[in-house]
C-alpha cells in the first residue's frame, strides 16, 4: 500500500507546515491527503461522500470558459499613461488635463484569427487594446495594429469571421487567412482590398508586439468644456521603432517557437527593458472632413500623416506581468461603449455596431453582467449606482435604498451630476430609415494605390509575394483571378507581379470599380516599415553561437557591446551544459544549438574555435543556423574559425557587406550594422 503523509505519521510534517500554507477546500477545511480518494479499502470503489476530491474536480471540469470569438490568442500587460501634453482646449476627459500625471492601463495584444492555442506569427493582423483606468471611470481604446479595416458595416462582420477561420465542414485551416474561403469573400467584397495591402505587408508578421505601430481605426471625437467637438483619429507610434520578421522566417519561428510574441514581451518586461508608445492624435474638425477625398466615417480610409499630422501627447509604459494569465488576460473585457467625459462616438457604422457587439459577447464569454466587478475590469475611481444582484455578485448594496429618485437623504445612495457626467456630442440626426451603404463610401482602390507607392522596393516585394502565397494556397482559380483582377485597379506593378508568381499569363478582366479611382494620391512614408525602423539595436537580439575553446576575449567583447546598445544576447552552443571557452572557463548556455535557430533572432555571430569550426560545419541545425540568417538577410559576424561552416552552407561563396568578419577590436563596427537590422540589398540580389 501507497503511504500517504498522514501514514508517516502526520506529526513531523504537519508541524513544519504553518496554518496559512495549509492547503484547504474551496469551502476553508484543512486538506490532509490530496494524494488519494477516498476508497472502502485499499483496492475498494471510490465514495461518494469524498467532498475534498469532488470538491477538487468538480472545480476542474468547469475551469473552461468561452474563448474570444475573434482575438481568442492574447497577451495582457500591466502599465500606465504619462500625459506629456495637456489637450483641455480639445477634450475635458480628466486623463488630458495634467502633464506628468499618470494613468494605470492593462493592454492586450492579440492575433485575430487563430484559436486560443495558435501560434504567434501568423499572418494576422493584431489587436492592440489598452484599458486606461482613469479618474472619471474606465475608457477602453480598442485597436488594431492596422489603421483600416476590412469592412464598412458591421452587417458584414460575422461573414469576415466566418470566411477566415476554419471552414465548418473540416475544421481547419487554422489561424491563417491562406485559403479559399477567406478570399472568396474578399474578392467578393471590393471595400476590403485596401485593407488586404496592409495585410499581405510584413505589418502582418510583426517581429514584436512592441515594434508595431496601434490605430483606434475609426474617427471619434474628442469634446471640450464647452461642449465643442474635433474629429479624431488615435495612434499608438512604438518608441522602439517598427519592425517585422520576413515570411519565411515567420513560418520557421511557427515551429520553433509559437509564443515567440509573448515569449518576447515577457523577456523585455523581465530585464526590466519596458517598451513605450507614444499616444498621437490626428485632430481635424467638419471643414477638414468635408474637403477631405473619403469620407472621415468610412473605416476602409486612412487620413494619411503629411494631411493631418499625429500629434503626441502622452506615453504608455509597460512595465509588469500579469500574475495571472487566466484572472486578467483572459477575463480582461474590452468595449468601444467604455468611453469616458471628453470623447464620443462618431457614425461611422462599424464603429456603431461593435458598440453593441462587445457587451454581448462578454456576458456570454464571462458568464453574466458582474464582470466589471472582476479587479481586472472593475475602475479603480469610485463606483456608485444601484446595479445589483446577478451571477456572482461580489460588490453590493448596503442599506435599503436601491432606486432612486429616492427621500432617504444621506442614506439615499448616488445621485446624478449633470456638471460633471458624461454627456454625447448633440449632433444634429434626421434621415429616413434604409439599409443603404453611403454613396462617399464607394472608392476601394485609390488608398490601397497610395499604399503601395509609399512602400520601399524591398516592401514591395514582399507585398507581392504574400498575394502570391495565399492565393496560391487557393485551389479555386475563379477566386485567384477575382482577385488579380481588383489588383489590377490598385497597381499595374503589383497585379503583374502577382500574376507572374501564380504562373497567370493572361490578365483577367480588372473589376468594376464603383467609382474611379484616384490615382494621383501622394505616397506617405508613414506608411512604410522600414522608413520608420529604430535607429539602433536596442530591444532585439543577438544569437552567439560559441563551442568549447571559442575566443572568451571576443565573447566577453560582444557581450559588452550588445549589452551596451541595450540589445539581449543568447548564447548558443551544442550543448545546454555551455562550453570550455580559450581561457579554461566554462559559459554556460542559454540555448542548445537545435533548439534556437536563428529565426528567434535579430542577428548572429559565430564565435567557434578551429575544432568546432570543422566540427560543425557538417552538423545540420548549425547549417541551419547559418543558411537561414543568411537568407533572411541578417547580419553576421563570423571568426576566420567558422569559415567550414560558411563554406559549407554556400555562403562563403556569397559573401557581401551584411556577412561580417570580426576580431575583438571590430565588434563596435558590428554593432554599428546590426543598426539597420537586416541587409536587405542581400535579398534585392537573391530576387
Ligand atoms: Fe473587434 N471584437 N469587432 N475589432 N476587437 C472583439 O470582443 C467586433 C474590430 C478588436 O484583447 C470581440 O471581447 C465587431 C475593429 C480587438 O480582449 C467582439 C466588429 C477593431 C479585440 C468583437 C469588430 C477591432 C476585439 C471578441 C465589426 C480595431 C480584442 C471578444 C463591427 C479597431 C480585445 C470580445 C481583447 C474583440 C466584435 C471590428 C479590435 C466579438 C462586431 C475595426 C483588439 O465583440
Amino acid at each position: 500500500m501507497t503511504k500517504t503523509p498522514m501514514d508517516k505519521g502526520g506529526a513531523p510534517r504537519q508541524q513544519a507546515i504553518d496554518r496559512a500554507r495549509t492547503m484547504t477546500t474551496a469551502q476553508g477545511g484543512p486538506v490532509a491527503d490530496d494524494q488519494n480518494s477516498l476508497k472502502a479499502g485499499a483496492r475498494g470503489p471510490t465514495l461518494l461522500e469524498d467532498h475534498v476530491m469532488r470538491d477538487k474536480i468538480f472545480h476542474f471540469d468547469h475551469e473552461r470558459i468561452p474563448e474570444r470569438v475573434v482575438h481568442a490568442r492574447g497577451y495582457g500587460v500591466h502599465g500606465h499613461f504619462e500625459l506629456t501634453e495637456a489637450i483641455p482646449d480639445l477634450s475635458c476627459a480628466d486623463i488630458f488635463q495634467r502633464v506628468g500625471e499618470k494613468t494605470l492601463t492593462f493592454t492586450r495584444f492579440s492575433t485575430v484569427a487563430g484559436n486560443k492555442g495558435s501560434f504567434d506569427l501568423a499572418r494576422d493582423v493584431r489587436g492592440f487594446a489598452t484599458k486606461f483606468y482613469t479618474k472619471e471611470g474606465n475608457w477602453d481604446l480598442v485597436g488594431n495594429n492596422i489603421p483600416v479595416f476590412f469592412i464598412q458595416d458591421a452587417m458584414k462582420f460575422p461573414d469576415l469571421v466566418h470566411s477566415v477561420k476554419q471552414a465548418p465542414d473540416r475544421g481547419f485551416p487554422q489561424a491563417q487567412s491562406a485559403h479559399d474561403n477567406f478570399w472568396d469573400f474578399i474578392s467578393l467584397s471590393p471595400e476590403a482590398v485596401h485593407m488586404t495591402l496592409w495585410q499581405m505587408s510584413d505589418r502582418a508578421i510583426p517581429r514584436s508586439f512592441r515594434f508595431m505601430e496601434g490605430f483606434g481605426v475609426h474617427t471619434f471625437r474628442l469634446i471640450n468644456a464647452e461642449g465643442r467637438s474635433h474629429y479624431v483619429k488615435f495612434h499608438w507610434k512604438p518608441r522602439q521603432g517598427l519592425q517585422s520578421v520576413v515570411w519565411n522566417e515567420a513560418l520557421k519561428i511557427n515551429g520553433a517557437d509559437p509564443d515567440f510574441h509573448r515569449r518576447d514581451m515577457w523577456d523585455a518586461i523581465d530585464a526590466g527593458d519596458f517598451p513605450q508608445w507614444d499616444l498621437g492624435i490626428q485632430v481635424f474638425d467638419d471643414a477638414f472632413a468635408d474637403d477631405f477625398e473619403f469620407d472621415i466615417l468610412d473605416p476602409t480610409k486612412i487620413i494619411p500623416e503629411e494631411r493631418v499630422p499625429v500629434r503626441r501627447i502622452g506615453t504608455l509604459t509597460l512595465d509588469a506581468h500579469v500574475d495571472n494569465f487566466f484572472a486578467e488576460t483572459e477575463q480582461v473585457a474590452f468595449c468601444t461603449q467604455n468611453i469616458v467625459r471628453g470623447i464620443d462616438q462618431t457614425n461611422d457604422p462599424l464603429l456603431q455596431g461593435r458598440n453593441f457587439s462587445y457587451l454581448d459577447t462578454q456576458l456570454k464569454r464571462l458568464g453574466g453582467p458582474n464582470f466589471t466587478q472582476i479587479p481586472i475590469n472593475a475602475p479603480k475611481c469610485p463606483v456608485h449606482h444601484f446595479q445589483q444582484d446577478g451571477h456572482m455578485a461580489i460588490r453590493n448594496l448596503k442599506g435599503r435604498a436601491n432606486y432612486e429618485p429616492n427621500s432617504w437623504g444621506e442614506d439615499g445612495g448616488p445621485r446624478e451630476n449633470p456638471e460633471i457626467g458624461f454627456a454625447s456630442h448633440p449632433e444634429e440626426v434626421t434621415g429616413t430609415k434604409q439599409r443603404v451603404r453611403s454613396e462617399t463610401f464607394a472608392d476601394h482602390y485609390s488608398q490601397a494605390r497610395q499604399f503601395w507607392i509609399s512602400q520601399t522596393a524591398t516592401e514591395r516585394r514582399h507585398i507581392a509575394a504574400g498575394y502570391t502565397f495565399e492565393l496560391s494556397k487557393c485551389q479555386h482559380e475563379r477566386i485567384r483571378l477575382r482577385m488579380l483582377g481588383h489588383l489590377m485597379n490598385v497597381h499595374d506593378d503589383l497585379a503583374n507581379a502577382v500574376a507572374k508568381g501564380l504562373g497567370i499569363t493572361e490578365m483577367p478582366e480588372p473589376a468594376k470599380p464603383a467609382r474611379t479611382p484616384i490615382t494621383d494620391l501622394p505616397p506617405s512614408d508613414a506608411l512604410s516599415i522600414l522608413k520608420n525602423g529604430p535607429d539602433s539595436f536596442a530591444g532585439r537580439k543577438l544569437g552567439l553561437y560559441i563551442c568549447d575553446g571559442a575566443d572568451a576575449e571576443l565573447i566577453g567583447a560582444l557581450e559588452e557591446a550588445f549589452r551596451a546598445e541595450g540589445a539581449m544576447v543568447t548564447i548558443v552552443a551544442p550543448h545546454i551544459h555551455g562550453a570550455t571557452l580559450s581561457d579554461g572557463t566554462r559559459k554556460p548556455a542559454d540555448e542548445k544549438i537545435d533548439g534556437a535557430p536563428s529565426v528567434v533572432f535579430d542577428a548572429v555571430a559565430l564565435v567557434l574555435s578551429e575544432d568546432g569550426g570543422r566540427t560543425l560545419a557538417n552538423n545540420k541545425p548549425s547549417q541551419d543556423f547559418v543558411s537561414d540568417a543568411f537568407a533572411h538577410a541578417k547580419f553576421i559576424a563570423w571568426t576566420a574559425a567558422a569559415m567550414p561552416l560558411l563554406k559549407a552552407t554556400g555562403v562563403a561563396g556569397n559573401m557581401d557587406a551584411g556577412v561580417v568578419a570580426i576580431d575583438s577590436g571590430t565588434v563596435d563596427a558590428f554593432v554599428k550594422c546590426c543598426r539597420d537590422l537586416r541587409f536587405w540589398a542581400r535579398e534585392d540580389k537573391m530576387e
